[in-house]
């Protein structure tokens, strides 16, 4: 406790963690609503994980015109994305403008981790501690530290004795990373691996890729946008926030109403070969309303998948090698720009580590258990600690000193009540937290949702003169149930993945932790709830 001794005597209304999508609505519109606030953020600038995710090729997996802030008409009026899927450097430009146009940084703290929150019963405050070894009093405390900027890198014996260079997706250098004439590594077949290997083969001498699970990939088909698209994106964004809300994924997809199973194998082809063509997530999110829902719905667009890939990738073993079998998008679905036509690259090799597994790092490269590849460079994209794993890095102290850790048993038990509160911790609030719909959102869509619930509660104790709110213990344990019943009449939870904690080496997979509903149906239940007067809280 030593480091938390230097007191700062600061007090604020409200503490936000982080400076990311979610963190910068937050301290906008808290600040709008009067309350002083502050936002901490371990970063030099503004960004979240596209300030910290530069790898080559990052870039989003949600259309641009959709994946923004939707509160300000003069925000989204006045900027212009180039193109559907903009690469990284242009949505943290995104993120700096709405900063700089809202006057954000004068009340963000860079280069600042928030280590540790404590609950102060006698007062109803939070006591703050930063890495700098000062703390700070606020009424509120919340988190906007997203679902995935915990980085995973995988406990791989002599990883320290590697002699070249190496990084994780989730932590890319500022400077670029040279691959030319480099034998390079990358280790995970994730989105962010699908996203870098097709970049890094371009330029490597060779390129290895350690893949243990296969995935499905969609083409993006990414394009610059047309000056007339932007023009009649911009007139109708009022209708397009409206189809975002009353979307299952907050996301203007609507699906064919009816199961895959309804058409017959060239009905359903010629859906499939459709959304291949158009490209995006909306093979996903607007060919049949089953596939997440029954096995056999499923294998269709599974095996559609596995057919393009085998008709891609020219060497049979090595096409046979990319074939997903788990249920097609219970993991993360993928967007690609020429992935599957890489393997086709003469300096390209896949293997397969689920077989041949890596053994150790050694000082000139990776050995798994059958051979040893000697590499300049090895990428990890390796993913991350999803969910839990950012809320875990804080020690949060709830009002009987128990931990959120403690009290979640390292995501085993993850109990939340809208997963935006959980019992035990006053006056604490999480974006995006687990068991809201969260990541199966798009996500800033999600976060304003969040941002503006909350908000609209804290006025509420402002007005009423209430201090202390906090969830229910039997509010909390039936929201779980309820978020855990709707997950298991889906697919996701047969399949293991980040969103179940598989990923983790040692992580319990307790209840699924994403609310799996649809976002219209949970902000009615969030709106109940508060038009209720927050029922299911403990208000003093
Ligand atoms: O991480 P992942 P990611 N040995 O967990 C493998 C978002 N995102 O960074 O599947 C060998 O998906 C692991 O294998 P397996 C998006 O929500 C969005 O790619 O666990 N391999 C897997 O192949 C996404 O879903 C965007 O068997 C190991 C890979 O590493 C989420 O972030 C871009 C291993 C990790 O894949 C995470 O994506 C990037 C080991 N010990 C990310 N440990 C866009 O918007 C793990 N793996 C486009």
């Amino acid at each position: 406790m030593a480091s938390h001794d230097k007191t700062q005597a600061t007090s604020l209304d409200v503490v936000v963690i982080g400076a990311g999508f979610a963190g910068l609505y937050a301290l906008y519109r808290f600040r709008e609503d009067g309350f002083s606030t502050r936002a901490y953020e371990e970063g030099e600038n503004v960004g979240g994980v596209w300030y910290w995710s530069r790898y080559p090729g990052a870039r989003c997996d949600s259309e641009s015109i959709y994946y923004n802030y939707t509160f300000s008409d003069e925000l989204l009026q006045e900027w212009t994305w180039s193109s559907r899927y903009p690469e990284q450097p242009e949505i943290l430009s995104y993120l700096n403008y709405m900063a700089d146009k809202f006057d954000l940084r004068q009340d963000i703290q860079f280069k600042t981790r928030v280590t540790a929150a404590h609950f102060d019963n006698e007062h109803n405050r939070w006591q703050i501690y930063l890495n700098d070894d000062t703390s700070i009093s606020a009424k509120y405390l919340i988190t906007g530290v997203g679902c995935l900027s915990a980085t995973n890198i995988p406990d791989f014996k002599g990883l320290d004795s590697f002699e070249g260079e190496w990084y994780h997706t989730g932590n890319w250098p500022h400077e670029k990373v040279k691959f030319d004439g480099k034998r390079v590594g990358v280790i995970g077949t994730g989105s962010s691996g699908v996203q870098s290997i097709p970049v890094i083969a371009q330029e490597a001498s060779h390129l290895t890729v350690f893949q243990r699970t296969p995935q499905y990939a969609v083409p993006a088909r990414n394009h610059a946008y047309d000056p007339n698209f932007i023009r009649q994106t911009k007139e109708n964004y009022n209708e397009i926030k409206r189809k975002m809300y009353n979307s299952w994924g907050a996301l203007p997809f609507v699906p064919h109403n009816r199961s895959a199973l309804e058409d017959t194998p060239e009905e359903r082809r010629k859906v499939y070969e459709d959304a291949w063509q158009k490209g995006g997530e909306g093979f996903a999110a607007a060919t049949y309303n089953d596939l997440l829902f029954s096995e056999e719905s499923n294998e269709t667009a599974s095996e559609f998948i596995r057919n393009k890939i085998r008709e891609t990738v020219h060497d049979p073993e090595v096409a046979e090698k990319l074939l997903p079998t788990h249920y097609y998008a219970t993991k993360r679905p993928i967007l690609d720009t020429y992935y599957y036509e890489t393997y086709n690259r003469d300096n390209v090799t896949l293997l397969d580590v689920k077989k041949d597994p890596v053994e150790e790092v050694t000082p000139s490269g990776v050995r798994t258990a059958e051979a040893e590849y000697d590499l300049d460079i090895l990428v990890f994209a390796t993913g991350y600690d999803g969910m839990t794993g950012p809320l875990f890095k804080i020690d949060i102290h709830g009002e009987d000193g128990t931990t959120l850790k403690e009290k979640w048993k390292d995501g085993a038990e993850t109990r939340t009540y809208l997963g935006m509160t959980t019992a035990g911790f006053p006056n604490f609030f999480m974006i995006t937290g687990p068991e809201s719909p969260s990541v199966l959102a798009n996500v800033p869509t999600a976060i304003e949702q969040h941002v503006n619930w909350i908000a609209n509660c804290i006025q509420y104790l402002s007005d009423h003169e209430i201090e202390k709110i906090e969830a229910k213990e039997e509010a909390e344990e039936a929201w779980s149930e309820h978020c855990n019943e709707v997950a298991q009449a889906t697919l996701f939870p047969k399949t293991e993945s980040w969103y179940t904690g598989a990923n983790i080496a040692g992580k319990p997979s307790g209840r699924f932790p994403i609310y799996l509903a649809g976002f219209p149906i949970y902000r009615q239940k969030c709106n109940e709830v508060a038009a209720n007067g927050y029922e299911g809280f403990w208000m003093y």
